[in-house]
């Protein structure tokens, strides 16, 4: 092996979008994998991964910061940089670490450093963060996802088990195909997003088992603002309750099977806990109101013989729930999930194949698939000698309010006083809400360094930027949960500038802080590269297939790996209540939840229920913000990800995010396709282009995320040029349980733009 060169032949890659095939002859090009029987259109994008425009092309220093030495400042986002050498760089990074920590010590360091980074499995950005933080003296970390946030910290209470083992292994895409009668999908399965899956997938398998499913016979219901979140394939019945209300929904489909005598009483009885509490709810004993399916209507907005027609549907026909990812991302997440889960089990389906429960089915390529048999290579992390942590999306609040306490899964805790940020491999200003609270938030530590292959606009708020190359520029090992490969990562390209990996950085930081020894165990990063791929080779060689050494390996496009069957805690279960019992307090699925109820939170009582939630279309706030804007995953990219390139592109018009509406929501507006238009909130304003779209119901608009966020100000106000939906999004957490983001929903006005041409 030799260290990264260009390639002139078609070598195997990862991207969390997708296996592919790439060479660089002078231009890269890129090719599906042979395998995939739906390529993702998103490959193209990497084409321009080495546009030189967007680069960080060597490191860089604020000049602010340069200037007036590490402080608080509140020209971060509008500074301008200068160009410095590696050593210099270094030099100041290693010296603020050694300063910050001695003077007020690690617990005021932020490292949570939450994103996607890229595919690979050495490289991860946030493998090498962490394990660099470990070596040192520790760091702050951030627990729970922006995905999951909600369902992170619920799930294990009622279910016993992470919302990711339930998602990876309660319904596989085949029992869909084969066994499913009807699929219920709260949040849709959109095809968009069954594209990514973190490491990568070699075989995109979501359209086509949906279409098989739907030509045996299996019906599809749809709920869901957005006709596109099932694809044609489905044939489906579509429901578009008003956002935010699919608890409601959900709790008259439990009371229309209570009352009318069709709840599976022995699945009850054997398999939960709680279910009288939950039915006193349900038939209004507890609070004089019964959740029937006209009070679920006045909420919803679906029509209350419909309600009724599908509970009696799901109890006549194997049916799967499936609770999208995006319910939770919303106040009082926890609800829709809980409810669904509820429901689920009054059909008496969960445990059986193609029946019961299954959490975000579809949101990622590799959910529903057989699991692999062998250890993926693991780059080791450490131990964090620091215990101090947020939940992820309460960023902002920790900044701007060190000491302040907040409440979290039960328990009352502190803000730290941080002093000093490190980011690598993760966009906050993509993923966190309400950016111009962000931007102030990040005003407030002494030094921001951020790790960053691109321009984005966490790179352009930080103090030291240090360039990171892309996968395409380094040697790794790829591979995914579910995703029968192990791929050697051949570098495809050479380093654009003077980037460096972030093992690299780390290593050079780890040798002016003393703790190299620690840090590399004297290795380099090919011999990184044989330790880890050594652990999986032995795992495949004592399943009795093939497992090349690494020289061979290195040679191959892609090492096929065993696969596994399918651990399934809820079929254990069934079979087995007592033997495999969850991981609960009762040791049942937990209707009513004792510890839950126990926190005595005003915002998630003990069993599912309908909170009113702040901004929705039924509440106050929307007589003054009267659209409900979806801030959902982008089609044509991860996230921020390549955002400037060509296939992005396509997603937007002139450069700028698109807002789709009803198109009666534009005509009462005035607004016709291609009208510029500011999208303003009790937050913030971007602008927007106008796309009047049948698909979608009247007063919701959607606007995906994942624009770089570009603040300007005109007239006194600051808008977002590009169109980050994340400048209008409410920084508020789920609940008092989960503290999630909800950064899905919020709500809006728009009108036409008046003020002229806008450059970007
Ligand atoms: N309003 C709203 N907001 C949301 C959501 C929503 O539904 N609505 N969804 C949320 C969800 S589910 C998520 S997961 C988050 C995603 O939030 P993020 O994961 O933070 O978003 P990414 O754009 O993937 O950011 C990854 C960054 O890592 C950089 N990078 C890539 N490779 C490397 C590398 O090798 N080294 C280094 N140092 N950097 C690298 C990329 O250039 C990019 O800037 O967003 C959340 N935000
Ligand atoms: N192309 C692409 N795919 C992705 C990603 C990406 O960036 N790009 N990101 C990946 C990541 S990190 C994650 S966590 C997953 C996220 O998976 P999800 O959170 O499920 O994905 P979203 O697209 O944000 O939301 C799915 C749909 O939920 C619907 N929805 C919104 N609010 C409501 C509501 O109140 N009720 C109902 N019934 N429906 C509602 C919207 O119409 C939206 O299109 O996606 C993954 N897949
Ligand atoms: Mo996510």
């Amino acid at each position: 092996m030799s260290p990264a060169r260009p390639r002139r032949e078609f070598r195997t890659h990862a991207a969390h979008f997708g296996a592919f095939r790439a060479r660089f002859d002078g231009r890269l090009e890129v090719v599906p994998h042979p395998d995939d029987p739906e390529p993702p259109a998103m490959l193209a994008n990497v084409r321009d991964i080495a546009d030189p425009r967007y680069r960080v092309l060597q490191p860089h220093i604020r000049r602010g910061w340069l200037e007036n030495g590490p402080d608080p400042d509140d020209r971060r986002g509008g500074d301008d940089y200068v160009p410095v050498s590696w050593e210099r760089a270094l030099d100041a990074t290693a010296g603020e670490i050694a300063r910050i920590c001695d003077t007020h010590g690690a617990g005021s360091l932020f490292a949570g450093s939450y994103g996607w980074a890229s595919a690979g499995r050495f490289h991860h950005a946030q493998g090498q963060v962490h394990r660099f933080f470990n070596c040192y003296r520790g760091y702050v970390r951030s627990v729970n996802s922006y995905s999951a946030g909600a369902a992170e910290v619920l799930m294990p209470h009622i279910v016993g088990a992470s919302p990711y083992v339930i998602s990876r292994s309660a319904a596989t895409w085949r029992e869909m195909a084969e066994t499913s009668e009807l699929v219920v999908a709260f949040g849709g399965m959109a095809l968009k997003n069954s594209v990514i899956s973190p490491g990568g997938t070699s075989r995109h398998i979501a359209r086509g088992s949906i279409r098989r499913a739907a030509e045996r016979g299996c019906g599809f219901v749809l709920v869901s603002p957005l006709r596109d979140d099932l694809p044609p394939e489905a044939h489906a019945q579509w429901l578009a309750p008003r956002p935010l209300t699919d608890a409601a929904l959900i709790l008259a489909l439990c009371e229309t099977l209570r009352a009318e005598g069709l709840a599976d009483r022995a699945f009850l009885d054997r398999y939960t806990a709680g279910y009288e509490r939950f039915a006193a709810y349900l038939s209004g004993e507890t609070d004089g109101r019964r959740k029937d399916a006209e009070w679920a209507s006045a909420i919803c907005g679906i029509d209350a013989a419909v309600i009724r027609d599908l509970a009696r549907r799901m109890a006549s026909k194997r049916t799967l729930v499936v609770a999208s990812h995006s319910l939770q991302r919303a106040e009082h997440g926890e609800q829709p999930v809980w409810a669904a889960l509820a429901l689920a089990c009054m059909l008496g389906g969960i445990g059986l194949p193609g029946a019961g429960f299954i959490y975000s089915f579809g949101a990622m390529a590799n959910g529903g698939k057989p699991p692999l048999d062998v250890p993926l290579p693991t780059f080791p992390q450490g131990r964090n000698p620091v215990d101090d942590f947020i939940p992820v999306a309460r960023i902002s609040d920790m900044l701007l309010d060190p000491g302040g306490t907040y409440a979290y899964n039960g328990q009352r805790r502190t803000y730290p006083d941080i002093r000093m940020v490190y980011w690598a491999g993760g966009n906050p200003f993509h993923h966190q809400q309400d950016l111009k609270r962000l931007a102030r938030a990040f005003a407030r530590p002494e030094t921001i360094v951020v790790n960053e292959p691109f321009w984005t606009a966490a790179a352009r708020h930080a103090d030291i930027v240090l360039p990171a190359t892309t996968t395409l520029e380094r040697d790794d090992i790829g591979a995914a949960a579910n995703d029968p490969y192990l791929i050697p990562m051949q570098a495809v390209l050479p380093p654009v500038g003077e980037a460096r990996s972030d093992y690299a950085i780390f290593s050079a930081l780890a040798e002016r802080l003393g703790i190299a020894e620690r840090f590399c165990e004297g290795r380099s990063e090919d011999e990184w590269l044989r330790a880890l791929y050594e652990t999986t080779r032995a795992a495949i060689a004592a399943k009795g297939m093939p497992a090349p050494d690494f020289d061979a390996f290195w040679e191959m496009q892609e090492l096929p790996l065993p696969v596994s069957g399918r651990p399934d805690p809820l079929a254990a279960f069934r079979a087995d209540p007592a033997g495999a019992a969850l991981a609960t307090k009762s040791g049942r699925i937990e209707l009513f939840c004792e510890t839950i109820a126990g926190f005595g939170l005003p915002d998630c009582p003990g069993h599912p229920a309908w909170v009113e939630p702040e901004e929705w279309l039924g509440g106050k706030a929307a007589e003054e913000w009267p659209l409900q804007l979806v801030a959902n995953q982008p089609a044509n990219k991860l996230h921020s990800q390549l955002d400037f390139a060509s296939h992005s592109r396509l997603e937007k018009s002139g450069g700028r995010a698109v807002l789709a509406m009803h198109p009666d929501d534009a005509a009462a507006r005035g607004l016709r396709d291609g009208d510029t238009v500011i999208v303003r909130s009790p937050r913030g304003a971007c602008l927007a282009v106008a796309a009047p779209t049948p698909g979608i119901c009247r007063h919701v608009v959607k606007m995906p995320t994942g624009a770089w966020y570009r603040p300007r100000t005109i007239g006194g106000e600051t808008v977002c040029v590009a169109g980050n939906p994340n400048v209008l999004t409410r920084d508020a957490g789920t609940s008092s349980l989960a503290q999630g983001s909800t950064g899905q929903l919020c709500l809006v006005e728009v009108e036409k733009w008046t003020g002229g041409e806008v450059p970007l």
